[in-house]
């Protein structure tokens, strides 16, 4: 059941597309299976008590676990790019959560500025979600399980994203491809190592002085010539798309938006100034229709090239500085000069210069310099941020819509607010070639689900840091699994292709087992999203009885019938594994062969080689598997076979 409260008058986030008649919160109890205290004196906190087992899921893209409890989150959509564990706010805001005990209750504050959630945080048994103003919509979805309140909700917020088939392909990247040539090589290498590849992708070097909607045309003479030529070889370029619009006079992005009007504004009405990659830059107005509509229409500049697939970055969105930021600095450097009263007094940088100078990325100062016109009405930015990637996603995924009907494109957005799993995909940001975060990508997985968000993945291999061939095999064959499948690298670091390592056939083996394994996944996808369902799930959803399974963060269930458990720690030969029932363990061996053996209900400690993609089919169940191909087109479904378990193995014993 799931029943609607309203609070002071909440912003219209459009996060929930059913109509659900709202009750007046009148002091009234709001949950009857979890007691919640409400209070609306200092902005509005809303807390319950946790029982000790309780387990709380949710918050799609965050930090840390998959059971959220003993820490906590700030939904403030940030582009930082150093995810480590202390941090309580990445790129996206999504407030649901569950509280699953012996009752199950979901939560879902539609609140889109800073939201903070204390899960058992300051006090051990108490979970505590409190923001500045009492405006907002509160849902509460009470079920039978975990699983049943996630399904109820995602019924409540629309159907999800549907990626094309070929985005279930392979996908390279890195930050540093400038021209033509460079991504010719990329697909030439992979072609010529025979390893399968679906897409390239161009990040903002591609375009002129960072300017969205061009292309540098001495790094691509012919664009649309280059786009079809890849298209022929059955490679798709999809190019990155910033949120901000360089000032350049002549670059007709920008005037066309400054003489309509598009822009965010500062109080005075004058448009607000970041400076991002383009350098100064003006942002537009998402939250406008109109705006989106003009801005979505843009994209149209790169699909009439034969581009069918973007990403959507520094939509938080992400500001260098402001020049009232600069302002500050040189405010701080006279005054310390005029203190000291030396004339070179700047050059030692005192500290409270420094500290100037640090605040200047993504200040929350900056956020409550600009303006958004909603139905006339003048809201101030960060009453309002978490809303921005989302609707910069939502102006392209309409606008794609109505340019191809009758065509699936990719999108997949950094920045999200629930409700943006209607128009895009996610992609989880500037992770770090590090162990902990092949686990902390797994643990993201299903959280995002819950949310709605089913095409999702993250850089492959480590966006930041120098990776290690190791690092990249097994981070691949997780890879194998999540939906977008990229191997993703910041400038500046080791080169991470398949090919710049030793022994190429091993990461030729791991991305065919994807290939072999595409129908199956691409079928439980478009499953999971035709019946608000979760494509990968946590342990606890499927087995709610089974303590230990609850307890399983570094497993997953994937679609009805398998489980994975990939290896993600250094110098090991393999791992162990909890199975919460008998299953067939199986195991693509670099030979081309699959292993099969049948487990029991427990504990393992299962063998697995870098070259080796395991995976578990669960009793009863079967799974399609086809042949390797270069390409998703070319996946012949003739060489269907099927591999599963009925379960008959111990049957005697029972
Ligand atoms: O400030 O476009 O997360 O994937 O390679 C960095 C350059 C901007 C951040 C994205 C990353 C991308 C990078 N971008």
């Amino acid at each position: 059941m799931v029943k609607k409260y309203v609070f002071g008058s909440p912003f219209e986030t459009e996060a929930v597309t059913a109509g659900i008649e709202a009750a007046e919160y009148a002091g009234q109890e709001v949950c009857e299976d979890i007691p919640m205290n409400i209070s609306l004196e200092n902005g509005f906190c809303c807390s319950c008590h946790i029982n000790d087992t309780d387990v709380i899921y949710g918050l799609g893209e965050a930090n840390r676990g998959i059971n959220k409890r003993g820490y906590k989150y700030v939904s403030n959509c940030t582009d930082d790019p150093n995810h480590t564990e202390q941090k309580v706010s990445l790129y996206g805001a999504h407030n649901f959560i569950i509280v699953s005990g012996t009752k199950h209750v979901g939560l879902f504050f539609d609140y889109p500025a800073n939201i903070c959630f204390d899960i058992g945080y300051t006090r051990q048994d108490l979970l505590t979600v409190s923001c500045e103003r009492a405006d907002l919509y509160l849902y509460v979805i009470t079920g039978e399980s975990a699983y049943d309140v996630t399904k109820q909700f995602r019924r409540i917020i629309g159907k999800s994203y549907i990626a094309p088939k070929y985005a279930f392909g392979y996908g390279q990247s890195r930050w540093g491809y400038k021209t033509a040539d460079d991504i010719e090589t990329v697909v030439s290498r992979y072609r010529d190592n025979q390893i399968p590849i679906d897409m390239v992708y161009l990040d903002i070097d591609y375009m002129q002085d960072y300017k969205d909607f061009t292309v540098n045309p001495e790094r691509f003479p012919d664009f649309p010539q280059f786009v079809q030529k890849m298209k022929e070889n059955r490679i798709h370029l999809i190019p990155i798309i910033d949120a901000g619009v360089k000032i350049e006079d002549g670059y007709d992005v920008y005037e066309e938006g400054v003489e309509k009007g598009y822009f965010c504004k500062r109080e005075d009405g004058s448009n607000f100034v970041a400076a991002v990659w383009p350098g100064w830059t003006h942002f537009p107005d998402m939250l406008n229709p109109e705006v989106r509509e003009w801005f979505g229409g843009k994209y149209e500049i790169l699909t009439s090239a034969g581009i069918d697939g973007f990403w959507n970055d520094m939509n938080e969105p992400a500001i260098f500085y402001s020049e009232e930021g600069i302002d500050a600095v040189n405010q701080a450097i006279a005054e310390h000069a005029k203190e000291l009263d030396r004339a070179d007094s700047a050059i030692a940088v005192p500290w409270d210069v420094r500290s100037c100078i640090d605040q200047l990325q993504n200040s929350p100062e900056d956020y409550k310099r600009f303006y958004h016109n909603v139905d006339g009405k003048m809201v101030r930015h960060d009453l309002v941020h978490n809303l921005y990637g989302f609707n910069m996603t939502r102006a392209a995924g309409e606008a794609l819509r109505k340019i191809a009907p009758d065509k699936k494109m990719l999108l997949f957005s950094r920045s999200s607010y629930i409700g943006m799993h209607r128009y895009g995909g996610i992609w989880t940001g500037d992770n770090q070639s590090w162990w902990s975060h092949i686990l902390l990508n797994l643990k993201m997985m299903p959280s995002l689900n819950m949310c709605g968000f089913l095409y999702t993945g993250a850089d492959l291999g480590g966006f930041g840091s120098d990776t290690t061939r190791d690092l990249v095999l097994r981070w691949l064959a997780l890879g194998v699994f999540t939906p977008l499948m990229r191997n993703h690298t910041a400038l500046g670091t080791r080169e991470q292709e398949c090919y710049q390592f030793e022994h190429i056939e091993d990461f030729r083996h791991v991305i065919g087992v994807r290939y072999r394994l595409i129908p199956y996944l691409y079928s439980e996808y478009l499953k999971a999203v035709e019946k608000d369902e979760m494509y990968f799930r946590p342990l606890g959803f499927d087995y709610p009885d089974d303590r230990r399974a609850v307890e399983t963060e570094d497993q997953l269930m994937l679609g009805s019938e398998i489980m994975i458990a990939p290896v993600y720690t250094q110098n090991v030969s393999g791992r162990t594994v909890y199975l919460p029932e008998e299953m067939k363990f199986v195991k693509f061996m670099p030979d081309g062969s699959i292993y099969e053996e049948i487990l029991r209900q427990g504990t393992h400690y299962v063998d697995v080689a870098l070259n080796e993609v395991p995976l578990f089919i669960r009793k009863g169940k079967c799974i399609p598997v086809v042949d390797v191909a270069e390409n998703v087109d070319a996946i012949d479904m003739e060489t269907v076979r099927y591999l599963g378990y009925d379960g008959a193995e111990y049957e005697l014993d029972a």
